[in-house]
């Protein structure tokens, strides 16, 4: 059976042990979930200059995660930093948070919303829904104003901030679905789809349930243009 390295670009430790449980929760049985972070790098990304900074941390652990039998990667921050690079970097398929909440929500919601942490991450992931072909039902993207560490354990004051920033993309702006935008809210979902009453998408199961399939049905990243292997600045 597989193993899938779930990789959290920020070098928060804890974060990453909740991301990897998340994962856990559920990958088939059988699965393995290689959860790790780079030892440098930002301790959280809340925007473009942190995303820039765990670029080269991220793919020299991408590259080591295959080196270690990964058959798959799932990059575990909403940003989706490095993706398209891990996809030249590495012959197993590479699944960001984003991309794989994105494809989730459009298949099971006319209009979603997507909540995230802070107002600086906002831009980005409308760009990200915009590359995806998902504008037309992205019912918006709000800022719970929450900070990403903040998340390791987040208090009832944290909790409300993120429901009642869903529930005003419900009520608002008509989703019918909402994506947790950060890879820290995943522990969050099942308590939030029970008090709004309509489905939420953690990004980091949703990637893992796509890596699964990808590798069920064969499927590698193609080696043929944009995703060639670099043929100059391996990292080492
Ligand atoms: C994440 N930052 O998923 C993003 C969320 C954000 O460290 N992990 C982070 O706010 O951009």
């Amino acid at each position: 059976m597989p193993r899938l390295l779930v990789l959290n670009p920020n070098t928060t430790a804890a974060m990453t042990r909740a991301i990897g449980a998340a994962a856990r929760a559920v990958a088939a049985p059988g699965t393995e979930i290689v959860a790790r972070n780079p030892e440098t790098g930002p301790a959280s990304i809340e925007g473009p200059y942190d995303q820039a900074l765990c670029l080269q941390p991220l793919l020299a652990e991408i590259a080591r995660g295959e080196r270690d039998g990964c058959a798959a990667t799932v990059i575990a921050c909403f940003d989706d930093p490095g993706v398209a690079a891990a996809r030249c970097l590495v012959s197993g398929p590479v699944i960001g948070i984003a991309e794989a909440s994105l494809r989730a929500a459009a298949t099971i919601a006319a209009r979603f919303g997507i909540v995230t942490t802070v107002q600086p991450a906002v831009p980005g992931i409308e760009e990200l829904v915009v590359r995806h072909g998902a504008a037309r039902v992205c019912a918006g993207v709000r800022a719970a104003d929450v900070k990403v560490l903040a998340l390791e354990r987040p208090s009832a004051a944290t909790y409300r901030r993120i429901r009642d920033c869903a529930e005003r993309l419900l009520r608002e702006d008509a989703a019918d679905a909402i994506i947790l935008g950060c890879a820290g809210m995943s522990a969050l979902r099942l308590r939030l789809a029970r008090d709004l009453g309509v489905p939420v998408i953690d990004g980091v199961g949703a990637a893992v349930k796509w890596a699964e399939s990808l590798l069920a049905l064969g499927l590698a990243t193609s080696k043929r243009g944009s995703y060639a292997a670099p043929t100059h600045g391996r990292t080492k």
